[in-house]
């Protein structure tokens, strides 16, 4: 039996505009039946990941990318056998269909049907059961479950099968907050195959916390504060961006807006004054890392890789996620079948006031100007289990762009045991939050002014007393080119103001300098896991904030392409293996942030956004401030 039934008239031609464009409806639906002509979609076949297979950056840059190209994690749920197909539209067939070997690849990212069946299947389960018995918890329809990415460990028994690991908690009522009340020192592991639990550990016994942690619920948060004033935002001209499909302009900048099921929103071709800047941006990989070291050492997650971010990329509401003048952008995903399903308003862009951008009251000419920044901004939320994060990009009025991540939701809990409890903080009587990081990679395909690009390690540091500074004032700045793969995996330095500078070989500015955009890192914590830890092997690219390769179109994700039960040594810093010369070459810089989190109790019982980053400047890519032509912000401001 062939799973393949299409409504006449779906498969109608797609024209997207771009070769770039995000997958239409209609194209993975044309897609899906390629695949079942090519009997590769008997039930149970599942997609675990369906998407647009991007032309290579040359084909694209020369108007020489006329396929369009779908891949497809393909999984067959009855056997766990896994295959990873490529497909051409225009030549309506297989062009590859690779069968993993998950001992070696890994396995499939988790399905969204996994997610339910799992609750079903622990349930059922006499040892857990048993142990939900020893706990006094009997009626286990108010247990829920948590399926938590395995990862590899070197358990034979659990490496050779394609596994989940499960954490319960208990919810009173259909609307408790289930994470208050997290049953700890046992869990369930379940053989997504067998769609069996084959091993329950159950290490230790304590409390399940009773505070409820509804924060609905008046009783819990309490009334509402009548003291907040309206705050309007109004464009009565509209924004002064121009969205046509998926093109936005916005004064200097253009660029194009593409989404995928795996990496959510990804940017491409963004340029400056018509000058570009970087090819593609997006953030294609993060891992959050738990610190407990007992029976719940396995917990890491690689939302990207594992779960897909955009999959459960949330639909926004005007006045509730987005105020002003919003412009929205659908996403298209599909469902495990394969088939269309689109996600409404899942791309925000809008204009946002920003402060001051410059301003100065001269005490010689009397001049006293000030101009207003503004910053164009595009974003998702997604909603990953437990946490949300939503992924913003900012463009400003002066050259600059941010990249800004907001955690928020509820964080993941444990039972606090009491005593001096290094490894988690309560946060409620008896509820603990165990420390954690939050480690996000963005692949920065960078073009400063074309392709041929380097990156300068930039540090300061102040200069001892000698014969050319007798009075130690002396601060200068030292520049390391990094040249080739190898010496690329760098570590930011906050005491030495480290950053990075992506300057263009070929183009200078009116010093005759190499026009250079600086990245300027947060210096946060990398991978806190011991280099020996199995996870480090997997979450290589965590290790450093920098990493630079050449440009190769096979090289999309920081853990590699199956990142789900993967053993290790796939993606970063396995793509430098190669020391490929990048000096003056097409470069790709991956860079690692985000917040090691030690959770407070104002974090529970929903978290107020966390926010982590990172900025690029404009450093001599523009000969002087390119803002000067901005006009005072209103009429009674002062005018030159
Ligand atoms: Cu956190």
């Amino acid at each position: 039996m062939t799973d393949t039934a299409v409504c006449p008239g779906e498969t109608a031609s797609p024209q997207p505009a771009h070769p770039l464009d995000p997958a239409t409806a209609a194209e993975y639906l044309a897609g899906r039946e390629i695949m079942a002509t090519a009997g590769l979609l008997a039930v149970p076949v599942r997609f675990a990941y369906y998407g647009l297979e991007e032309p290579p950056k040359d084909d694209v840059l020369t108007g020489q990318a006329s396929d369009r190209r779908l891949r497809a994690f393909l999984i067959d749920t009855g056997t766990g056998e896994s295959t990873d197909v490529v497909v051409s539209l225009a030549d309506r067939k297989v062009v590859s269909a690779r069968r993993l070997d998950p001992r070696t690849d890994g396995q499939m990212p988790i399905l969204d049907s996994d997610y339910h069946d799992v609750e079903e299947i622990v349930r059922a389960d006499p040892a857990w059961r048993a142990a939900m018995a020893r706990r006094g918890l009997h009626d286990v329809s108010k247990i829920r479950t948590a399926p938590i990415t395995a990862g590899v460990f070197g358990v034979a028994d659990d490496d050779r099968r394609r596994m989940v690991r499960v954490l319960a908690f208990v919810q009173e009522g259909e609307h408790d907050l289930a994470w208050a009340h997290p049953i700890d020192g046992v869990a369930a592991y379940v053989d997504l195959v067998s769609r069996k639990v084959f091993k329950v550990t159950d290490e230790f016994e304590l409390p399940v916390p009773a505070e409820s942690g509804d924060y609905d619920d008046e009783a819990v948060r309490g009334p509402h504060r009548t003291t907040l004033r309206p705050i309007e935002i109004t464009q009565p001209e509209g924004p002064s961006f121009t969205l046509d499909g998926h093109t936005l302009s916005w004064q200097d900048w253009s660029m194009r807006i593409g989404f995928d099921a795996r990496e959510g929103l990804t940017l491409h071709h963004i340029s400056l004054r018509g000058r570009p800047v970087i090819y593609r941006a997006s953030i294609p990989e993060m891992v959050v890392p738990y610190g407990d070291p007992r029976f719940r050492y396995w917990q890491a997650y690689f939302d990207a890789g594992e779960y897909l971010c955009g999959t459960w990329a949330s639909s926004l509401e005007l006045g509730c996620d987005c105020l002003g003048e919003i412009a929205y952008l659908d996403a298209t995903v599909t469902d495990v079948t394969g088939r269309p399903k689109v996600i409404k308003n899942a791309i925000c862009v809008h204009e946002e006031d920003f402060g001051i951008l410059w301003k100065h009251t001269d005490i010689f000419n009397h001049s006293a100007q000030t101009r207003r920044q503004r910053r164009l901004v595009v974003s998702y939320f997604t909603t990953i289990g437990n946490y949300d994060y939503g992924f913003y990009w900012y463009f400003y009025l002066d050259g600059i762009i941010e990249c800004e991540i907001k955690a928020t939701g509820v964080m993941f809990t444990s039972a606090y045991p009491g005593g001096d409890h290094p490894y988690s903080t309560e946060v409620a009587p008896g509820l603990a939050a165990p420390v954690h990081q939050h480690l996000f990679s963005a692949r920065l395909d960078m073009t400063v002014d074309g392709l041929a690009n380097a990156v300068e390690e930039v540090d300061v540091s102040g200069l001892p007393v000698g014969p050319d500074n007798p009075y130690g004032n002396a601060i200068v700045q030292h520049v390391t080119r990094l040249t080739r793969e190898s010496h690329s995996g760098r570590r930011a330095d906050g005491a030495r103001g480290r950053t990075w500078r992506i300057i263009s070989t070929e183009h200078q500015n009116r010093f005759g300098r190499p026009v250079s955009y600086t990245l300027y890192p947060e210096s946060a914590p990398v991978l806190l896991a011991d280099p020996a830890a199995p996870l480090t092997a997997r979450a290589g690219f965590a290790t450093n904030h920098l990493w630079v390769t050449r440009y190769d179109p096979a090289h999309r994700y920081s853990a590699g392409d199956f990142v789900n039960q993967h053993p290790g040594g796939a993606g970063l810093p396995g793509f430098i293996a190669g020391d490929q010369d990048i000096d003056g070459a097409d470069i790709v810089l991956w860079h690692t942030f985000g917040p090691t989190h030690v959770p407070r109790p104002e974090d529970w019982p929903v978290m107020p956004v966390a926010r982590c980053g990172f900025t690029l400047k404009p450093t001599g890519f523009f000969d002087r401030n390119p803002t000067l032509d901005v006009p005072p912000p209103s009429p009674h401001c002062p005018a030159d």
